[in-house]
C-alpha cells in the first residue's frame, strides 16, 4: 500500500531522496523517477548520494542531476531543512554511505521505498514489498496511486531503467505479469525506446573490459558435480587488462550460464579484503549463504565483504556451499586420489588445501 508514503510525500515541501552506495540502475532510476514526480507537484527535491553514478548510467543525469554528497555546509543544510527524507532501494541506513550521520540527525520524516528483506526500523513510513521486482516498480505504484497521468517520457525512462536492470532485462524470477503490465504502461505513457536504453546501459563496454572478461572466464571453476561455480578477479588481472573493477559489472552471469550450475560466486579481491557476489537460478536461495559471511541480499542475488585473503575466502565460501545449496546426494571418497578425480573435484580439493 503506497498510501502512507504517498501522503507523507504530498504533505512535504522539501524532500531529499537518497540511495545506497555504488548506486545501480534501480537505485538511480527509482530516485530520479520519484524526484521528477515530486518536482512536477511543485516540491523542492534534492537528490544526494554517497557515490557518483557508474559510467553506463551517466546519461540518466540528463533527466535530473544527482549530486554526490561531499558533506559541504549547503548539502548538510539541505538535509537538515528537509521535511521528508526518502531512502530508495535499501532499508539499511548505513548503506547510504557518508550521508548516514546527517540523515539520522535530521528532524525530517524518514520514508523507505524498498524491496530488500529485513530492513531496520528507523523509518516513519515505508513501502516495502520483497516480492517486487525492483524499487522502480514501487515508485511506479506511488506515482500511480496519485495520478498515473503524470508519467511523462523522463519518468518512464527512469522507471524503465530501474525495472529492466533489476530484472536482468525481464528474465529473473521476479518478472511477473504485473511487471510486464507496468512496463507496457511506461511504454505507452512515455515516448521511450527500449532498444536505445538497453544499448546505453549494456553496449558501452571498453576493450579493456572485454580483455578483463577473457581473464575472468579463465578462472571459472565448477564444484559439487558442476552444481556450483566460482570465478575471481585480482588487482593483477585488472592491471593486465588495463581495466577497473566497475568494468566487471555483470561478469557473474557467465559462470551462471553454465548448464547444470545452480549457484555461483564471483570473488573480487581489493586491498582490504574480498567482495563476494552470489547469484543463483530459480528457487535456489543464496541470501543465507551470503549472510553467513556477514552480507545479505535477495534470494537470487546477494553479496558479502570478507576481510581475509582471497585464497582463504574462496576456500571458506565454497566449502560452506553444501550448508546452503542442495547439492544432492553424492559419494564422497574417503581418501581420494586426485589423479582419478574429475577436474572440478581436483580443483575443489586443491582449493581446500587437499592433496
Ligand atoms: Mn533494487
Amino acid at each position: 500500500m503506497p498510501d502512507q508514503v504517498l501522503s507523507a510525500l504530498l504533505a512535504a515541501e522539501r524532500v531529499v531522496i537518497t540511495t545506497h552506495v555504488r548506486p545501480d540502475g534501480d537505485a538511480l532510476g527509482s530516485q530520479i523517477g520519484l524526484a521528477l514526480f515530486l518536482r512536477r507537484l511543485g516540491k523542492q527535491v534534492a537528490m544526494l548520494n554517497s557515490d557518483p553514478p557508474p559510467r553506463n548510467l551517466d546519461w540518466l543525469m540528463d533527466l535530473a542531476e544527482v549530486e554526490t554528497y561531499d558533506g559541504s555546509l549547503i548539502q548538510r543544510q539541505v538535509i537538515e531543512a528537509a521535511d521528508a527524507i526518502v531512502l530508495v532501494d535499501t532499508g539499511v541506513l548505513e548503506r547510504v554511505g557518508n550521508l548516514a550521520p546527517a540523515v539520522s540527525a535530521s528532524p525530517a520524516r524518514k520514508l523507505l521505498i524498498d524491496h530488500h528483506p529485513m530492513p531496520e526500523d528507523w523509518y516513519d513510513a515505508r513501502l516495502l514489498r520483497t516480492e517486487a521486482s525492483s524499487t522502480g516498480e514501487l515508485v511506479f505504484d506511488v506515482i500511480s496511486a496519485h495520478d498515473a497521468g503524470m508519467i511523462d517520457t523522463a519518468i518512464a525512462t527512469a522507471l524503465y531503467t530501474a525495472i529492466m536492470t533489476d530484472t536482468g532485462s525481464f528474465r529473473y524470477g521476479s518478472t511477473t505479469p504485473r511487471v510486464h503490465r507496468i512496463v507496457a504502461e511506461l511504454l505507452e505513457r512515455g515516448d521511450i525506446r527500449p532498444e536505445s536504453i538497453h544499448v546505453a546501459i549494456y553496449d558501452m563496454r571498453q576493450l579493456s573490459g572485454l580483455r578483463l572478461l577473457g581473464l575472468v572466464l579463465d578462472t571459472i571453476t565448477t564444484l559439487y558435480d558442476g552444481r556450483v561455480a566460482y570465478a575471481h578477479i585480482t588487482p593483477d588481472m585488472l592491471r593486465l587488462a588495463g581495466a577497473n573493477s566497475e568494468e566487471a559489472e555483470g561478469f557473474v552471469s557467465y559462470p551462471l550460464s553454465l548448464e547444470g550450475v545452480q549457484a555461483v560466486v564471483m570473488f573480487l579481491e581489493i586491498s582490504t579484503g574480498v567482495k563476494a557476489s552470489f547469484r543463483s537460478k530459480g528457487d535456489v536461495p543464496v541470501n543465507d549463504w551470503a549472510r553467513h559471511f556477514g552480507g545479505g541480499g535477495h534470494r537470487n542475488a546477494a553479496g558479502a565483504f570478507i576481510r581475509q585473503p582471497l585464497k582463504r575466502v574462496i576456500k571458506d565460501v565454497m566449502g560452506a556451499a553444501p550448508q546452503f545449496i542442495d547439492i544432492g546426494p553424492r559419494e564422497v571418497p574417503l581418501d581420494p586420489d586426485p589423479s582419478r578425480l574429475a577436474p572440478e573435484d581436483a580443483a575443489l580439493l586443491s582449493a581446500f588445501g587437499g592433496k
